[in-house]
């Protein structure tokens, strides 16, 4: 299991964290999403060392725009 950290700007409420829950839920070897819009977090849980490209790009998919923490 890897852990990665992203800061994401743009989301302000319920309705942006599962925005970006579902998009990245998407992203191949994702096991598990923290998010929190109050925060700007965004952690997640992977089987493998995932690809920071898809997150970014998954992300930008919802509408906000992350960054590796
Ligand atoms: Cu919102």
């Amino acid at each position: 299991m890897s852990t990665t950290e992203y800061q994401v700007t743009g989301m302000s409420c319920g309705h942006c964290e599962m925005a970006v829950r579902r998009e990245v839920g998407r992203v191949a070897g994702v096991e598990n999403i923290e998010v929190s819009a109050a925060d700007g977090s965004l952690v997640i849980t992977a089987s493998a060392p995932i690809d920071d490209a898809s997150v970014i790009a998954a992300v930008d998919e919802a509408g906000y725009r992350a960054v590796r923490a």
